[in-house]
């Protein structure tokens, strides 16, 4: 279903509320899910409603043509900044943590086996699921979301990783590192609590 821009997570929960027996994902870009639909996001987040929310992210507005987005850099010049962007980037997975999600994950587009995985793995989680996915704009981005450049930025999670543990999930989502991976998961006892 296609709907408003930035306001695919209420379509996406009144469609879960209507009928339950669907899988429902609720697919969004940054600018969409993390600046106009932002206010969505953490008070789904607390509902818990059994949906999956993919933020697939290019650090930009694509789709209107090249303007800063919540998730370009400071300082990256753009169509809207050409003296460049005065604010700091948002960070996505700190904030679906802060707010209570109990399945938050990191994907790269140019890893298409890791994000099957974590989509998977999200869909089965009971209650609601974040996945955010840096995924290059080839035509509006020349400078920092490269296929090249996230290739080298990305980093598996470290070995033995235990991401129930939501202390080493903050530390993990404040880091410098862009790790990708399962980055938390609530214990299954606790699933689908609020
Ligand atoms: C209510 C509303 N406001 C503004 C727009 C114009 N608009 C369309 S796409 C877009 C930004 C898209 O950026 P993002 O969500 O990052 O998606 P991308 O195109 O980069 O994948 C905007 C502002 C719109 N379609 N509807
Ligand atoms: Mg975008």
């Amino acid at each position: 279903m296609h709907t408003l821009h930035g306001r695919a997570l209420p379509v996406a929960s009144g469609a879960k509320l209507a009928r339950p027996e669907l899988t429902v994902l609720a697919l969004v870009g940054d600018g969409d899910g993390l600046g106009i639909g932002a206010g969505h996001l953490p008070h789904t987040i607390r509902r818990n409603p059994d949906i999956t929310c993919v933020l697939f992210d290019n650090a930009i507005y694509g789709l209107t043509k090249g303007q800063t987005s919540p998730m370009t850099p400071q300082h990256q010049i753009t169509r809207s900044h050409p003296m460049g962007n005065p604010d700091p980037k948002m960070n996505p997975v700190l904030l679906a943590l802060s707010y209570g999600a109990g399945y938050v994950a990191r994907g790269f587009a140019g890893a298409p086996d890791e994000m099957q995985r974590l989509f998977e793995e999200g869909i089965r989680h009971k209650g609601f699921s974040f996945i955010h996915i840096m995924s290059p704009c080839v035509t509006f981005d020349k400078v920092n979301y490269l296929y090249d450049n996230l290739r080298s930025w990305v980093r598996l999670l470290p070995a033995g990783y235990d991401s129930t543990n939501l202390d080493r999930a903050f530390e993990i989502a404040r880091g410098v590192e862009l790790f990708t991976g399962l980055i938390y998961s609530k214990p299954s006892l606790e699933q689908g609590a609020r």
